[in-house]
């Protein structure tokens, strides 16, 4: 057995204990009451979901397995995706076995091309993701060993080794969804020497620029792994893996949901809204121009992607990092002033909207703009980059649950009826 597979053993046995014993002492205590308006407004704000990889609290955002992003933007995916797993950092002996682990199933099974090779020529980047990811559910270990009879308590090692094939496979069909969607020639193979950020940098055939535009990939991937267990993307992937359906079925899921401009694709509509605005004013905007278009954006009934959020109510931490990354390393870049620019206007014409709950930019407002000025111009794909990173989270989260013997996710819903009748 592997670093990996022991430590989990462990822990695992730990968490199950610690979680009998909450509910032994626990169990009646209330979480959350729901409102007439909640019920109507999306649940935000129930409290109903255990998520232990990550938590983000309004005021200060992203804090995974107890350690803010802030102290985290330096380190590799690797590193990030057991410490999800796991709850610590590993060692470097856990980390070389574990990077290990990751290179050694890399490759990508052959009818994944045939598949997407037959697919529309303008399918979103997105539909061929998910696609990929579903057409291997027949490699699920979870689904071969459940089919054979496997105890409860032993599920989450196969949802382990599920995880493991996902991960280790995706920079490479991102990668080739990428060279294939938008003619760049051949797909490259994965290089069974390189990380996972360098390997996926290498198969798309972007020049790093040195070593730059691998750091930002590094960052990217890092940033956008989990973002607890509450979000779109991520209850569907529980949702869906709580009956049971293996994790090739539960990501894909996720992924469609990822896959709306209100989540995931609202990255590729915020640079397309940055790029409309400096083709309208000829370059970079002034702050009269700007305060302009955020007026006409608004009302015309839209959104201004990439600012307000479910759960922040403060300038998401995801987003000051690819700040900081942009004034490091191309401050005069005209996208990234628009976004800048964008950053000093839009927050405050937001605050006169009573009903925008949050003015201030997520992650989406920035993270197109760095992919652009490295040469990887086609917004379309952006949120399949996204999706490369939460793989890490929902793949974890998905473990996790199979750990804890969590059972199918069933609320129960309530007809209009049953509310008029409360009065
Ligand atoms: N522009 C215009 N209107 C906005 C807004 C924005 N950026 N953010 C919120 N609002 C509006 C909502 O559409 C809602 O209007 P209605 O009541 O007419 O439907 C109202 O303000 C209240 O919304 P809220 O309670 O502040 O926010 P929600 O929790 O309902 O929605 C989110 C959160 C992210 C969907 C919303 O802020 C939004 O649409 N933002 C733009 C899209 C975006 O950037 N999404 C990415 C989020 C991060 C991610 O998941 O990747």
């Amino acid at each position: 057995m592997t670093i990996i597979f022991e430590k989990l053993t462990k822990k695992i046995e730990l968490w199950r204990n610690e979680a009998k014993e909450i509910l032994q002492k626990d169990g009646n205590k209330i979480l959350s009451e729901v409102t007439v308006a909640q019920a109507y407004g999306g649940m935000r704000g129930v409290r109903a979901l255990i998520c232990d990889t990550s938590r983000v609290p309004q005021d200060q955002g992203l804090i995974i397995r107890g350690t803010h992003l802030n102290q985290l933007v330096n380190k590799t995916p690797e590193e990030i995706f057991y410490l999800l797993l796991t709850g610590e950092l590993p060692a470097k002996e856990e980390l070389s076995e574990f990077s290990f682990e990751i290179k050694k199933r890399k490759h990508v099974p052959g009818y994944v091309w045939d598949v997407l090779k037959a697919m529309p020529k303008d399918s979103h980047p997105m539909a061929m993701l998910g696609t990929a990811i579903l057409v291997m559910q027949n490699e699920s270990e979870f689904s071969r060993e459940y089919e054979k009879g496997i105890k409860k308590e032993d599920y989450w090692k196969y949802t382990l080794e599920d995880a493991l094939n996902i991960v280790a496979k995706i920079p490479a069909i991102a990668a080739g969804i990428y060279r294939l969607r938008f003619n760049k020639g051949e797909i490259i193979l994965p290089d069974p020497d390189m990380d996972w950020t360098g390997d996926y940098v290498h198969m798309l055939g972007i020049d790093s620029r040195g070593n730059e535009f691998n750091d930002l990939m590094r960052l990217y991937l890092v940033a956008h792994c989990d973002h607890e267990g509450g979000n779109v993307s991520a209850l569907t992937t529980q949702t869906i893996n709580s009956a049971l359906s293996d994790l090739y079925y539960s990501l894909s899921g996720g992924f469609s949901g990822l896959a709306g401009p209100l989540h995931g694709l609202a990255n590729q509509e915020s640079l397309k809204w940055i790029l409309e605005i400096i083709e309208k004013y000829g370059g970079a905007p002034t702050y009269e121009q700007l305060k302009e278009i955020t007026w006409n954006t608004l009302n015309s009934g839209k959104v201004i992607p990439g600012y307000g959020h479910a759960v922040l109510r403060v300038t998401d931490p995801r987003f000051e990092a690819f700040l900081d990354f942009g004034k490091k390393h191309f401050p005069d870049d005209p996208i990234f002033l628009t976004v800048t620019r964008i950053f000093e206007v839009v927050p405050e014409e937001l605050k006169k909207v009573e009903k925008i709950k949050n003015p201030w930019p997520n992650v989406d407002a920035a993270s197109g703009s760095m992919l652009y000025h490295y040469g990887l111009t086609e917004f379309s794909y952006y949120t399949v980059v996204f999706a490369v990173s939460r793989s890490l989270g929902l793949s974890a989260q998905a473990v996790v649950n199979r750990a804890m013997l969590n059972p199918i996710i069933r609320p129960k819903s309530i007809t209009t009826k049953y509310i008029q009748e409360l009065s």
